[in-house]
């Protein structure tokens, strides 16, 4: 049968399991629209390619399947560069398809002619161009199996207007990726597991680093029983939350710049570090003269080119994190670490009576209350979607979550603008679930504009900005390392509750903690989308706070006023 190269885009993509895709139209990929019309897939229209970027890729981490976004050539293509980035730094699976001018073209300076393979080449996994039909459906099919084997990332397939519009045979049977043989994996190297295994069983102050890759690797089972079988603690990495239920007693909680103290504390104390599917960001590690320096290490790791990156290892076991915990799991023998297990106790509970969360009630409205109270109100079941900043590191604190792919957050790039339309892709790929998105007064005036796509496609999304009135993480640092100079920090908003109203959207602003509660609960309550505008303290900082660049347990602690964190300095 013959079709055009727009037709069999379309095809493919159903063949793919594709149901929705996220987009903007323009002349170089309008034959794509055409035949997208024709097909039964559910075209998204956003309000900004950027948004079509972090829709898809919303999409996939709320599933851990593939994200399609699509754009016109030119600038749609260049607006597609921030999310197709903020993918690629969390491994994120993504295929975005850009229109290019036509293939005689190319290279002319046409109108809305761009390089966008060659401007993303840094930012992508894989991208390519595509100038015949025939090309099409077997591109297609090697970018979906690129962008989600191995180690996950964005593919960029680029379609010039000809590929689109000239006709050719479509067999989808024959269009085989043809991709390298895929090398034979030779199996965990034999002698680096016999060490990891003598490192686990002889441990005395063990502690488990779990990052992103437990959830990309479908790991959650396998970690359970590894963890329970050596009766390990576990600390998370920010896209590491969710692997390993927060209300279990073995979870500390989170690693880094703005994770735990006690964590912190522990890292520096610990003897061993089993370090799962995380690549020690320099946002977890702080500075790497200090770091850990009475631990030995083992990395699992799918990447071998994260292994001795940035920390060197004593055994690194490359493959797949769930295949290595299950080959692990027989040889882990529970051993008796009651002064360690003390120790952690100690440090926790010192941590624990600091909490802002006890203290009495000032009248103050603080994001911390605001998140625990959405956390409380929804059961910790929510997928929370955030955007960056201090909003984001109190959502990681008091936000606690059980279960995998409930956090969504930019965590590599820290993309500002990526909450909302992050968490419209989240709600397309999980209809039912309770999707809020928690946002800053900056993050969110940089991708608003997608109000009107809640709007147009009609779906349930709870917003909750965290109004401080300020870019508070940057104001944060300009207060603790700028000696409190506040240049261009101070931020000016529109009134948001009158802003969603003109979308179409409920508006409700809090100003008191005794209204947050009841206005969660009736937003969830509501039918339609529900915007919150929390007025909350405008100075608060985020505690603890590792100094970029400073030891990990060189911390900067909450001051006894006017909020007292804790009891005594550690
Ligand atoms: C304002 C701000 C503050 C931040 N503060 C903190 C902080 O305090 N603490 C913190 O932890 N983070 C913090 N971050 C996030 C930080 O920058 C990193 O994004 C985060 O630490 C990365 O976590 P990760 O290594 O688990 O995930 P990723 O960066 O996604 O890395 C995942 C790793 O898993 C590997 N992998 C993938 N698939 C598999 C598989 N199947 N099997 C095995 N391995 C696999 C990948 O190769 C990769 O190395 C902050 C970010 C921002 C924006
Ligand atoms: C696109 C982008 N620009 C700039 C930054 C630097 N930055 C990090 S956090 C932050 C402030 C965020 O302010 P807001 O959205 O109000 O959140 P808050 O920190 O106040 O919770 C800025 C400007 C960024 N991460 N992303
Ligand atoms: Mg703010």
């Amino acid at each position: 049968m013959k079709l055009t190269g727009a037709e069999i885009l379309c095809q493919s993509l159903e063949h793919l399991g594709v149901k929705h895709i996220f987009g903007y139209p323009g002349g170089a990929i309008l034959p794509v629209y055409d035949a997208l019309g024709k097909s039964k897939l559910h075209h998204i229209l956003v309000r900004h390619e950027q948004g079509a970027t972090h829709m898809a890729d919303g999409y996939a981490r709320a599933t851990g399947g593939v994200g399609v976004a699509m754009a016109t050539s030119g600038p749609g293509a260049t607006n597609m560069v921030t999310g197709i980035a903020t993918a690629m730094l969390d491994s994120s699976p993504l295929v975005c398809i850009t229109g290019q001018v036509g293939s005689k073209l190319l290279g002319s300076d046409a109108f809305q002619e761009i390089d966008i393979t060659g401007i993303t080449m840094p930012i992508t996994k894989h991208n390519v161009v595509v100038t015949r039909a025939e090309d099409i459906a077997r591109t297609i099919r090697e970018a979906f199996v690129i962008a989600s084997s191995g180690r996950p990332g964005p593919v960029l397939v680029d379609i010039t207007k000809d590929a689109q519009q000239s006709s050719t045979e479509f067999d989808w049977n024959a269009a085989i990726p043809k991709l390298p043989a895929k090398r034979v994996r030779a199996g965990i190297d034999k002698a680096e597991l016999d060490r990891a295994i003598e490192l686990l069983n002889s441990a005395k102050r063990p502690l488990i680093l779990a990052g992103h890759g437990i959830m990309i690797s479908g790991a959650m089972k396998a970690f359970d029983q590894f963890v329970r079988a050596g009766d390990f603690y576990v600390s998370m990495t920010l896209l590491g939350i969710g692997c390993f239920p927060a209300n279990d007693p073995l979870n500390l909680g989170m690693m880094g710049m703005h994770g735990e103290a006690w964590v912190n504390h522990a890292i520096q104390e610990a003897d061993l570090l089993v370090a799962v599917g995380m690549r020690f960001d320099d946002r977890v590690t702080g500075d790497l003269r200090t770091y850990a320096k009475s631990a030995r290490k083992i990395h699992i790791e799918i990447d071998r080119a994260e292994i001795n990156k940035n920390v060197p290892v004593d055994a690194a076991l490359v493959g797949d994190a769930r295949e290595v915990l299950e080959q692990l799991l027989p040889h882990i023998e529970k051993r008796d670490r009651t002064p360690w297990q003390n120790r952690i106790t100690e440090m926790k509970g010192d941590s624990a009576v600091r909490d802002i969360q006890s203290l009495p009630d000032t009248g103050h409205l603080y994001a911390a209350h605001v998140i625990n109270d959405l956390w409380k109100e929804t059961s910790g079941d929510a997928v929370v979607v955030t955007d960056v900043g201090q909003h984001q590191m109190w959502e990681a604190q008091y936000y606690h979550h059980n279960s995998p792919r409930t956090l969504i957050t930019s965590g590599g790039l820290g993309t500002m603008g990526f909450a909302l339309p992050a968490a419209i892709g989240a709600k397309f790929a999980k209809p039912d679930a309770d999707v809020w998105v928690v946002v800053g007064d900056g993050g969110f005036q940089m991708t608003m504009c997608e109000l009107a796509t809640i709007v147009q496609e009609k779906i349930k999304v709870n917003i909750a900005i965290i109004n401080n009135g300020f870019l508070g993480m940057v104001r944060q640092w300009q207060e603790f390392f700028y000696d409190k100079r506040y240049v261009a920090t101070p931020l000016v908003a529109p009134d948001f509750a009158a802003l969603a109203n003109a979308f179409g959207i409920r508006g409700e602003r809090v100003t008191a903690r005794g209204d947050v509660t009841s206005t969660i609960r009736a937003a969830r309550a509501c039918k339609e989308s529900v915007l919150i505008d929390f007025r909350v303290e405008q100075e608060d900082s985020v505690y603890p706070m590792v100094p970029a660049g400073a030891s990990l347990h060189e911390m900067i602690r909450r001051p006894h006023n006017p909020l007292v964190e804790t009891a005594a300095e550690p």
